[in-house]
């Protein structure tokens, strides 16, 4: 049994050693290579939606790093056999290894920008694994199978344990320290907006404790994407081609497009997979060039009705056209909140659509704009089921008293946040307790009319439990529907709606 083991460590000990020179020289060279994340991306790309759909909810933001937990401890536990089948015939302990990074090598390939130099760290890691196993086997070999240890033979099985372990350590945490390295900020320097945005009203942050601040700070801002790592992209080799149905392709350098009036907008994005009540959502202000600007250099054939948008590792989001040119303010965007964009946000470049879902216009690291037909060509998500006509549904979301808070009788304030894009804002948000009357909340300042508003209600809240609901109107007259559904296909809907105790 105890031989059994320590073959198994063995194993897991080269696998590991293997996986930290391979993160290590995924970090050197280009990201999303290392193997493990390769193998979690292709396990993002092949979960059918439902199962994606319950481990956002179950897990929330904490689903990649779920996701990537269970890739390694998949690949640790097939490692220990690994080990134990080397205990019989290094060969096939040796062998096991190399499948694990076949494996692993064919999610690197299959990614749609793949090219033969991402193979590197998987070689790296074949290598690393197998001449780490069979450098501990040889030790073991000379090591005495019970009883004393003949003189230096245990010393070398611990000396080859340490180095090897040694090697992952500083692999694995090597890598991790050069992906952060290469995460720092590139210095551009933005442009002013010809067309700025007016300053934003002073919000109710202060007032309201608990309430969604106004503005999102660009560190505390939702990201949502297939990716698990952080793409690195730089501007110098950064174009935009915009092609397809187009009476002449363009390719636009980052200069040539900074060059171009840049506009300023306050616009709330939105995450099609937020529940009732989600996180998913930000308020930022965005700058960036016209999509109609840029789409006229290229002067839009008659026949597309989509703009097939493909970011630079290849991943696509479609977007109706009719309306992203509808008079909206549809942006090529480069900086949020008064800096360049985030790595996480998109960096250098990407799309921000007021009024439609993320997941059909807000492309990040964005490259290629293709003027193509919805008959012609499938997007990520459309492959998986998704709508292709998405605009975001009126919300009201409670921030203050949080879901099952216990609180004291008298004056409570029940606030939150509130959002309608594209459909004139929001005119009114009401508040219920109990299922009683439908009653005003009081509105904050107003960002305009793609922009979230928060509002707050005063109530005096009586011993005993409590349901509280919100619901909003949106500018146009349309009231938010009470009619729940789920995320999947086109957005959640329902009211939000909360337990609070009263002592
Ligand atoms: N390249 C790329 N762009 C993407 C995505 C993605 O997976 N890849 N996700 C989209 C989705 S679903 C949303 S909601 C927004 C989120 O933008 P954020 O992460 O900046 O909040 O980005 C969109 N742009
Ligand atoms: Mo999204």
């Amino acid at each position: 049994m105890r031989t059994r083991l320590i073959w198994a460590a063995y194993g897991v000990l080269a696998t590991l050693a293997g996986l930290g020179l391979a993160h290590a020289v995924a970090a050197l060279t280009d990201a999303d290579t290392s193997p493990v994340l390769a193998v979690g991306s292709a396990v993002i790309d092949l979960t059918p939606t439902p199962m994606k759909e319950w481990a956002i909810r179950t897990f929330g933001s904490a689903d990649k790093l779920v996701l990537v937990g269970s890739v390694l401890a998949g690949v640790l536990v097939l490692a220990g056999v690994a080990g134990l089948l080397a205990r019989r015939r290094l060969q096939y302990g040796a062998g096991l290894l190399l499948v694990l990074v076949a494996i692993a090598a064919t999610a690197v390939v299959t990614r749609p920008e793949a090219s033969v130099a991402n193979l590197v760290p998987s070689a790296v890691a074949a290598v690393g694994a197998v001449l780490a196993l069979v450098w501990l086997a040889r030790e073991q070999a000379g090591a005495p199978r019970n009883g004393a240890p003949k003189d230096g033979s245990r010393r070398g099985v611990l000396i080859a344990a340490g180095v090897i372990g040694a090697v992952a350590l500083v692999g694995g945490v090597g890598g991790q320290l050069i992906s952060k390295l290469r995460l720092r900020p590139e210095d551009v320097t933005l442009p002013d907006p010809a067309d700025p945005a007016t300053p934003l009203p002073r919000g109710l942050d202060q007032q309201v404790p608990g309430i969604t601040p106004f503005r999102t700070d660009n560190d505390d801002f939702y990201r949502v994407d297939t990716r698990l790592d952080t793409p690195v992209v730089g501007t110098d080799d950064w174009t935009l081609t915009i092609d397809g149905d187009v009476q002449r392709t363009v390719t636009l350098s980052f200069d040539d497009l900074l060059a171009m009036p840049m506009i300023e907008r306050d616009i709330t994005l939105t995450c099609v997979s937020n529940s009732v009540g989600g996180p998913y959502v930000g308020g930022a202000r965005w700058l960036g060039v016209r999509l109609t600007d840029v789409l006229e250099r290229a002067g839009v054939g008659d026949r597309a009705d989509q703009i097939l948008s493909t970011d630079f590792d290849g991943m696509t989001i479609s977007t109706p056209l009719a309306l992203a040119t509808d008079g909206r303010d549809a942006m090529i965007c480069v900086g949020m909140n008064g800096e360049p964009l985030p790595r996480e946000h998109g960096f250098p470049v990407r799309m921000v659509v007021p009024g439609l879902y993320g997941f059909i216009s807000a492309t990040k690291w964005l490259t290629r704009l293709t003027l193509t037909t919805y008959q012609a060509q499938d997007a990520y998500w459309t492959e998986r089921g998704w709508a292709t006509d998405a605009p975001i549904k009126i919300s009201a979301r409670i921030d203050t008293p949080r879901a099952l808070a216990e609180l004291e009788p008298g004056d409570v304030v029940i606030g939150g946040i509130a959002w309608a894009q594209e459909r004139g804002g929001i005119a009114k948000v009401q508040v219920r307790v109990d299922g009683g009357a439908w009653t005003d909340a009081t509105l904050g300042p107003d960002g305009g009319d793609d922009y979230w508003r928060q509002w707050f209600y005063r109530w005096t809240a009586t011993s005993g439990s409590h349901r509280i609901s919100a619901r909003a109107v949106s500018g146009d007259g349309e009231p938010q529907t009470a009619a729940r559904a789920e995320p999947f296909p086109d957005g959640a809907s329902g009211l939000h709606e909360l337990l609070v105790e009263v002592a």
